[in-house]
């Protein structure tokens, strides 16, 4: 049979490219696009679906004869404190969906996004092992934890192959982030761009686990595409990259724009970033399946001015 590929939350920060390098792989007609909200510029084959509705997630599967799903829908860290029983039915009720109807439909493999929110206060801040107690202290975390452990299960009771990776935060210039903790990051590069002074909710010395977008897709890729007998985390793999603070990502900014300015103004998302690690260990990735990044700080940095000052003149053209 034919890889069909249906994907949830193909319009957010982390879907909307997957979505194009699934395309990519398996051809523009094989790929069901799928979210709440619609966007003007897709390109491909979308469907409107609310994954909080099992039988909505049923009729997509049956009628497009979908053989994998990549569960990308969540609501993030910081918008999750604002929501937080919404975010726990949002990023729970839709998974248990997901995971039942591939269960009774025969789906081969499950994609599902985890973080590094997974972690609590009380794991080591450095190099966090991918075995390391989970306490998360944000409805998102709880939710992520949760989910990993359901897919677990899914894979232990039924044999649903269920992949699923801890993202640290996603850095990309293709698509505006979306409610996290880790998106200052992106934040920084447009007020950059622009020529602006930037306003961090982190203070200086927030340092957190960060990877460029093309790393954060290839991981996801070349997880699903390892032979079955490779993965034998049936959780969520810890995968590393970079670890940044705003300090250093502004000096590493300011080696392209010298005149970047970025001021301090701490709120609660700083509370987020004080219970997550500042580096995490993914030795269990690079020894089951191969996992290397590519981009380090100054790389990514260059790599995100490059396209940031594209799009932008693009938009002012
Ligand atoms: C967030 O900041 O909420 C996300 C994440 C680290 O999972 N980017």
């Amino acid at each position: 049979m034919k890889d069909k590929i249906l994907i949830t939350g193909a319009n957010g920060q982390l879907g909307s490219v997957l979505t194009k390098a699934l395309q990519n792989i398996y051809g523009i007609d094989n790929v069901i696009a799928t979210d709440i909200k619609f966007n003007a510029s897709f390109k491909g084959h979308f469907e409107f679906l609310d994954a909080t509705d099992f039988k909505s997630i049923t009729y997509v599967i049956k009628e497009h004869d979908i053989t994998e799903v990549y569960h990308m829908a969540a609501i993030l860290s910081a918008s999750g404190e604002q929501q937080p029983l919404r975010t726990w039915e949002i990023n729970n009720q839709t998974f248990l969906n997901v995971l039942e109807a591939s269960r009774i439909h025969g789906i081969k493999k499950v994609f599902y996004p985890s973080s590094i929110a997974v972690y609590g206060t009380n794991a080591p801040k450095n190099n966090t092992p991918q075995d390391f107690f989970l306490t998360p202290t944000t409805v998102y975390g709880m939710s992520k934890a949760a989910g990993e452990n359901w897919a677990n299960y899914y894979f232990l009771k039924y044999g649903l192959d269920v992949r699923s990776l801890r993202y640290p935060g996603v850095i990309g210039h293709q698509t505006s982030p979306g409610g996290g903790t880790t998106d200052y990051a992106v934040d920084a590069y447009h007020y950059a761009v622009k020529g602006e002074t930037f306003t961090c909710f982190l203070k200086e010395t927030a340092s957190l686990p960060m990877i460029y977008m093309d790393d954060a897709i290839r991981a996801t890729i070349e997880l699903m595409q390892a032979p079955t007998n490779a993965i034998k985390t049936r959780t969520s793999y810890n995968i590393a990259s970079i670890s940044f603070n705003p300090e250093e990502l502004k000096a590493a900014i300011s080696k392209i724009f010298p005149k970047f300015k970025m001021i301090y103004k701490p709120d609660f998302r700083q509370e987020i970033a004080d219970s997550w690690p500042n580096s995490i260990d993914d030795t269990i990735a690079r020894t089951d399946w191969g996992w290397k990044p590519n981009f380090d700080l100054e790389a990514m940095t260059k790599d995100m001015i490059k396209h940031l000052k594209q799009n932008y003149k693009t938009e002012n053209a």
